[in-house]
């Protein structure tokens, strides 16, 4: 068997390990509350018959309950579901002592959210090298000191890694190695791939495309004809390609996708298609950040006098409060639109703490 990054393949392929704790929240509570062993949990509380759940412990899931659920359903699916307040001073002391251990192995450390991080140990010395050992050694670190099983991914690049992480979920390793990976990945589901959400997942699938084997099919034009600027990372994701960097930044403060039209447009139900695809996209990195809590939302449009205008309010994730602000500041106008540009600030993670609107 071929090790990731052995020279066969090349002494440049990186060796990226993505690791995510197992129903982090409710592991954390089981752990300091032995009743909830063998019980459904779900993690979040109720406010004047309002709430949602941050996240539920797999006995609760096969009950259908899940993150961003709001209680009330989550009871209906789950009459015997135990409800549990979260606890963030402590999740966040936690994820601490887990990314204090990540730094024993390397400096080059993408953080997600508090459960979850990329690292790239191309460079770590320890174990010879072997990412396998590492990421095996990560895992029995953090339960030796927490008490909690992490799952881990283990590949050379990050829509590798991050596929794996998710493979053998609870306390699992998976390694995705370069051999043959096209045909490797052909039968995962395009839900896997980064970046595909509900949204973009139904648009596939009513052109029949469902697997990674599905979109291989597809040439890059086709795809960046289909999905915009992400159909060409669509067509190497497919494949198994990704050049993404493990990127150490600060936290993320907002995310926006801004979009320059290939034609200036004036139909306002073109401009509201393309406003969708933009918020679909938006939805798409939104999920890889979990965890976070929107301050804000704002619309960006560019006219063709290159006269920009952004409107900014404290609003929903719904598609309708994203179309209706658009329209609004549109008709102030009216001139053809260059750009259009969506996106949401964060509450800082330091000061969040109140389930407002956890992403799902
Ligand atoms: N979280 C949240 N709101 C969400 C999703 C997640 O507050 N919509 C919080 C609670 C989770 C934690 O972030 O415990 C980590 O999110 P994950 O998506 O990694 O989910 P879990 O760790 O709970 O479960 P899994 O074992 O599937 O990773
Ligand atoms: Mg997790
Ligand atoms: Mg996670």
């Amino acid at each position: 068997m071929l090790h990731v990054g052995q020279a066969f393949f090349g002494e440049t392929l990186r060796k990226i390990i993505h690791i995510d704790m197992d129903y982090f929240y409710a592991q954390v509570e089981e752990r300091d509350d032995p009743t909830l062993k063998n019980v459904p949990v779900g993690i979040g509380g109720m406010m004047n018959g309002r709430g949602v759940l941050c996240t539920s412990n797999y006995i609760a899931r096969r009950y259908g309950v899940r993150a961003a659920m709001p209680t009330l359903k989550a009871l209906k699916l789950c009459p015997n579901l135990v409800l549990v307040s979260p606890n963030m001073s402590k999740y966040k002391k936690i994820s601490e002592e887990i990314f204090d251990i990540y730094h024993q192995f390397t400096k080059r450390i993408q953080k997600l959210s508090l459960d979850e991080a990329y690292l790239d140990v191309t460079e770590c010395t320890k174990f010879n090298n072997d990412a396998v050992e590492i990421a095996k050694e990560i895992k029995r670190r953090i339960y030796g000191k927490t008490g909690l099983t992490a799952s881990a991914g283990v590949s050379y690049n990050k829509l590798l890694a991050k596929i794996g992480s998710d493979l053998h979920k609870p306390d699992g390793i998976a390694i995705l190695r370069p051999h043959q990976i096209e045909q490797n990945i052909a039968k995962f589901s395009i839900s896997k791939i980064w970046g595909v959400g509900k949204v973009s997942e139904e648009r596939m699938n009513k052109r029949s495309i469902y697997t990674f084997g599905d979109l291989q099919k597809y040439n890059k034009l086709d795809l960046v004809n289909m999905f915009g600027d992400f159909g060409a990372s669509l067509h190497g994701y497919c494949r198994g390609i990704d050049e993404r960097e493990v990127s150490s930044g600060g936290e993320r403060k907002s995310l926006s996708v801004d979009r320059t039209l290939s034609e200036d447009v004036t139909d306002e139900q073109h401009l509201c298609n393309l406003l969708s695809e933009s918020y679909d996209e938006m939805l798409r990195r939104l999920k890889e950040i979990e965890g976070r809590l929107i301050k804000t939302i704002h619309v960006k449009i560019r006219y063709n006098d290159f006269t920009s205008t952004t409107i900014e309010t404290q609003s929903e994730l719904e598609f309708e409060y994203f179309k209706k602000l658009f329209l609004k500041r549109y008709a102030q106008k009216k001139l053809p639109v260059r750009l259009i540009g969506v996106g949401v600030k964060f509450f800082p993670t330091t000061t969040q703490g109140q389930m407002e609107m956890p992403l799902s």
